[in-house]
């Protein structure tokens, strides 16, 4: 018998990936990346959660895995960020596209209402990696409204309900949304990502409470997350489909985009942009005749959202003149 088998990968963790094969009853065996696939220098993470590989099943009890990951099938709806390399790991770039997930094709994004306070920054990038990367469907999810009651929760959240993304308000100790989010999450490979301490383990452990992801409280001074999870975990539901735990992010670059493209990854922006003068190559600064602008001193865009797009186009700027350093 051949011992050639095909997976997915399902947890990642220091070097290991966790492959879980469906011709054997789901079974998960833990293992290494062939060598070689390492050997030339990568612009990408080379293996993620959600990849789809092949691996070869050692009979060799002594190692310290049981398989070896010999290929990485190519990838659908990857939802990543960007990271800063030093020599060769970035194959020569500064930059390196660190995959949150591979073949996702639904991502929500965990915020809490309060403790700690949504980082709203975040959250629009989040939303522009995700229009960018195809996802089919993008979730807000608005944990911890215990805290301050779901109207509260609803206007501070209006700007993104008007853009038509579906804002989900979930409690995990008053059950709220909990039923909600168990139908959004059935049949589809999903993921749950956000910052640190807004409640994306403790939805998990929610929604399939055997599972025991470790919780921790945010810190009493800083009413910050600790950064609890380490480790990224793909589980199988038992109604059908799997969603993924990450570790909260703490810090989140685009990947790979021109500024050009950016305001058609703001919704409520690129609504806007066929209306501008320069609609081609308006930026939305100053520009004569910018319905962006017009729309943003009308109340139609959320300022804030703009201020983050004007952020968010002069980083996307200054790294195209570093790429001629
Ligand atoms: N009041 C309130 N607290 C919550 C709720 N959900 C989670 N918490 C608390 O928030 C804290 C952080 O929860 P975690 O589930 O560890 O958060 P996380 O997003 O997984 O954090 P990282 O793993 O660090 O990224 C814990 O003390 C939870 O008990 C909620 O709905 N309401
Ligand atoms: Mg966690
Ligand atoms: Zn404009």
């Amino acid at each position: 018998m051949s011992n050639v088998r095909h997976g997915m990968i399902v947890r990642e963790q220091s070097g290991f990936y966790w492959v879980e094969v469906p011709s054997e009853a789901n079974k998960v065996y833990r293992c290494r990346l062939r060598g070689k696939l390492m050997e030339t220098a990568q612009t990408a993470d080379i293996a993620a959660i959600g990849d789809q590989v092949e691996l070869l099943v050692s009979e060799n009890e002594d190692l310290d895995h049981i398989g070896t990951i010999t290929h990485v099938h190519e990838r659908q709806h990857v939802l990543s960020r960007s990271v800063r390399t030093s020599g060769l790991r970035g194959g020569g770039s500064p930059e390196r596209q660190q995959i949150i997930i591979a073949n996702v094709s639904q991502a929500l994004f965990v915020f809490a209402i309060s403790q700690p306070t949504p980082d709203y920054m975040m959250l629009d990038r989040l939303l522009v990696t995700g229009e960018r990367a195809k996802i089919p469907n993008l979730t807000i999810v608005v944990n911890k409204v215990d805290l301050v009651g779901n109207n509260e929760a609803q206007a501070r959240f209006a700007p993104y309900i008007q853009m038509g993304y579906p804002v989900l308000f979930t409690s995990t100790v008053e059950d709220e949304g909990i039923a909600t989010l168990k139908t959004i999450l059935k049949d589809s490979i999903s993921v749950f990502t956000g910052p640190s301490g807004v409640g994306k383990s403790s939805l998990l452990n929610r929604i399939q409470p055997d599972l025991g992801r470790a919780v921790k409280a945010v810190s009493q001074s800083s009413q910050e997350g600790v950064h609890t999870t380490r480790d990224s975990v793909l589980v199988r539901l038992e109604e059908g489909g799997y969603i993924a735990d990450t570790p909260g992010i703490r810090q989140l670059s685009i990947w790979d985009m021109e500024p050009e493209e950016l305001d058609g990854y703001f919704l409520d922006i690129a609504e806007q942009v066929p209306n501008c003068h320069f609609n081609r190559s308006c930026k939305h600064y100053k520009e004569p005749g910018c319905a962006v602008r017009e729309a943003v001193l009308a109340g139609q865009i959320d300022k804030r959202r703009y201020k983050h797009y004007l952020i968010m186009r002069k980083e996307l700027e200054e790294q195209l003149v570093a790429t001629y350093d």
